[in-house]
């Protein structure tokens, strides 16, 4: 009996203790963010602008002996940047200050090679000063890309460098207010210019910059910055391994403090990770980061900015979008468009929560307190949540939405001051008295959407079926998106046959072969049609239940490859490299194979002006070229070189290679593969065209 007693006392007090517990809030579990990167995560959208001599010799990356004098932006106008970003709904800009090339976009003390010797406002402009006080005009903050290698700097590779580094640094986080990020790339191909050395220099990227004592620099003149490194130490914030547009789909904001950090831990974060390093997903609005004019037609539209979003915002990343600025200064006419599309069909996406203020219960509610019941996730408010009790990591919330409601998004955010915790949820809907799993997914952070067919119910549920510790949700939203049909795809075979395709179901095309904008008026495709040698395709998807049309898709197609013959490869399959297909590929191995040139008969003479190369889209792959030559003949046996260099940035972003030279009269063109992406003996390649006069 007294043992009973005993027990029955010490039960009730262990109790009691608990319930006093979990009428507070919940501990952090694991990592959290910091103040500062809690800030920028709740930016959300934001751009990039890349402007530098690149811009005007239609590079990826200057080699550094580019001449200054080509920097004459005669529009230049940052408030037409920042008017746009803003308009686009994005909430700060990051400006390139300086590239690889090492060309400064403000008048740096330390360098001449900067705008101060350019003809741009006789030396008397400063880029980033203008870019700083357009921001402020417009109610955005201001972050700066400053490329750790610089091609131009004779004393890159050197301690002496370091300094210039820091120098440059201290300037730009001094000279121009608050500064929401600083962003380290880490490309660094070796080769440059070098104060005139024209020589390779490699560098240790782990010890060579000093990381710890700039970032200590970095923090004192900038205590409230993010540092983003992908250059030799984890800063505050992590690439996701892909310059396309999207981080994984589990993707938890942890890393390890130290150690190696994997391709797979880039796009997935690590779910036992000890630091808090959250994602940014940054990817061009164009299919590269500076301006080529050969892109205008190749702009983002909004059914694929609108993938970005779902792929990158509602996977927990931030989404930083590039703006190439043109050679007068300016944003392009069509990507100022589709970024204020793009906008306006987010706002359009997200503007009526249906759940906002509904009727929810929760299976369970931390200590039965109403401070963390189930109405918390839903009143609009970003500091208050729904948490259940620390013993539980399952548990639901159902929401009554009233009446019979459609829908096609679900919304979901944890409370991120206390750590990313889901590790699978499910979302149902009450559909004709009956539960029907719409969507399923794994980790949510501090924003998950999910997209998923619409849906007519009366009731949601939102069940977390795995958890590393109580539930803390924050925020839960049921919308009615808008859906876009997605621009078609326009793909010719070597035979001349031009197909179009779409992911969507339900959809037909329209074309046109003029160049003229297509409308349900042009012709209907039914089967891939003929339309060989030079044309323009132009065309859109029709969904004739809604009567919606698709943004036009465009393909400007060069002279015919009917003709064209891979000439000294004895394997058919080297036919894909010419079959418009841009997911075969052809691939040259063997052992000290490089350089291989690949040698192509055009079957008559063209005057050739240019080539195309598209690399294996599978970026696992090895024979993804980086140095070239490319040689015309007309008969096979001598050869001239027209164009060699460097596909600066075909790793991270494996899109069409393009290079145009003087025109000049071939029946045979050698694209000769001299290196590389791993340093291995194969030659890959996805497709080979031209570009004719
Ligand atoms: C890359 C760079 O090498 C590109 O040129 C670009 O600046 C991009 C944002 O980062 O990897």
């Amino acid at each position: 009996m007294k043992r009973f007693l005993v027990v029955g006392t010490v039960g009730l007090f262990s109790f009691i203790i608990m319930s006093c517990q979990q009428n507070k809030s919940p501990e952090p579990c694991g990592p959290i963010p910091s103040e500062n990167q809690m800030q920028w995560q709740e930016m959300e959208y934001y751009a990039f602008v890349h402007f530098s001599l690149n811009t005007y010799t239609d590079q990826s990356w200057g080699y550094g002996n580019e001449d200054v004098k080509l920097f004459n932006p005669e529009k230049a106008d940052c408030r037409q940047w920042a008017r746009i970003c803003k308009e686009a709904g994005m909430k700060g800009i990051i400006i390139t200050a300086k590239h690889h090339c090492g060309f400064c976009l403000w008048p740096s003390e330390y360098t001449a090679y900067s705008v101060k010797n350019a003809p741009w406002k006789d030396g008397n402009g400063d880029m980033v000063r203008e870019m700083a006080d357009a921001c402020k005009e417009y109610g955005l903050k201001l972050g700066i890309y400053l490329s750790p290698w610089d091609r131009n700097h004779p004393d890159y590779g050197k301690p002496e460098y370091i300094t210039y580094f820091r120098n440059q640094l201290t300037e730009l986080l001094t000279n121009y207010g608050e500064i929401f990020e600083v962003w380290f790339d880490g490309a660094n191909g070796g080769d440059g210019y070098y104060g005139g050395a024209n020589e390779t220099r490699k560098i240790d990227r782990t010890t060579y910059y000093d990381w710890k004592n700039t970032y200590t620099l970095i923090r004192k003149l900038q205590p409230n910055i993010v540092i983003w490194n992908d250059g030799g130490d984890r800063g505050d914030l992590r690439w996701v391994g892909t310059e396309e547009g999207f981080v994984g789909e589990t993707n938890w904001s942890l890393l390890n403090d130290t150690g190696e950090v994997t391709w797979s831990m880039l796009h997935y974060g690590l779910e036992t990770g000890n630091a808090w390093v959250p994602a940014e997903v940054n990817t061009s609005i164009r299919p590269e980061w500076f301006y080529h004019p050969v892109e205008d037609s190749k702009v983002k539209t909004v059914p694929q900015l609108m993938e970005t979003y779902y792929n990158a915002i509602g996977r927990n990343g931030t989404l930083l979008l590039n703006f190439p600025i043109m050679p007068n200064g300016l944003i392009h006419p069509t990507d100022e468009k589709m970024a204020l599309e793009f906008g306006k069909a987010v706002k359009e996406s997200f503007a009526v929560n249906l759940v906002e203020k509904a009727r929810a219960e929760a299976s369970h509610v931390r200590g039965n307190d109403k401070r963390f019941g189930a109405t918390k996730a839903i009143d609009g408010n970003k500091d208050t949540y729904w948490a259940t009790d620390d013993s539980i990591t399952k548990a639901s919330l159902t929401i009554d939405l009233g009446k019979p409601t459609l829908f096609n998004r679900f919304l979901v955010q944890e409370y991120i001051p206390l750590g990313q915790r889901v590790k699978a949820f499910t979302f149902e809907a009450l559909v004709d008295g009956n539960w029907k799993e719409v969507a399923k997914a794994t980790t949510i952070g501090y924003k998950r959407l999910l997209r998923f067919p619409s849906v007519k119910a009366t009731k949601v549920r939102f069940t977390i079926t795995d958890s590393k510790g109580c539930p803390v949700i924050s925020n839960i939203g049921v919308y009615n998106a808008p859906v876009f049909l997605n621009t078609p795809s326009i793909a010719r075979n070597q035979a001349g046959e031009v197909s179009l395709t779409t992911n969507d179901i339900g959809p037909v095309f329209y074309y046109t072969t003029d160049g003229s904008e297509p409308t349900t008026a042009s012709n209907l495709y039914h089967y891939p049609f003929i339309a060989d040698g030079k044309v323009e395709i132009k065309a859109i998807a029709f969904d004739p239940a809604s009567g919606k049309s698709s943004p036009v898709g465009t393909e400007k197609l060069d002279i015919s490859r009917k003709d064209w013959r891979i000439i000294g490869i004895d394997d058919e399959s080297a036919s894909k490299i010419l079959d418009g297909n841009t997911a075969t590929v052809w691939h040259k191995r063997g052992e000290k194979i490089l350089p291989f040139g690949l040698v192509v008969d055009l079957g008559n003479n063209f005057m050739v002006g240019g080539f195309k190369y598209l690399p294996d889209q599978n970026k696992w792959s090895s024979g993804i070229i980086t140095n070239y030559r490319f040689y015309v003949s007309s008969d096979n046996k001598s050869w001239k070189l027209v164009s060699e260099g460097e596909f600066s940035n075909i790793k991270n972003n494996p899109v069409w290679q393009i290079r145009t030279f003087a025109p000049v009269n071939a029946r045979y063109i050698k694209l000769k593969a001299l290196k590389n992406t791993q340093g291995d003996d194969v030659a890959g390649f996805a497709e080979i065209d031209l570009v004719t006069k």
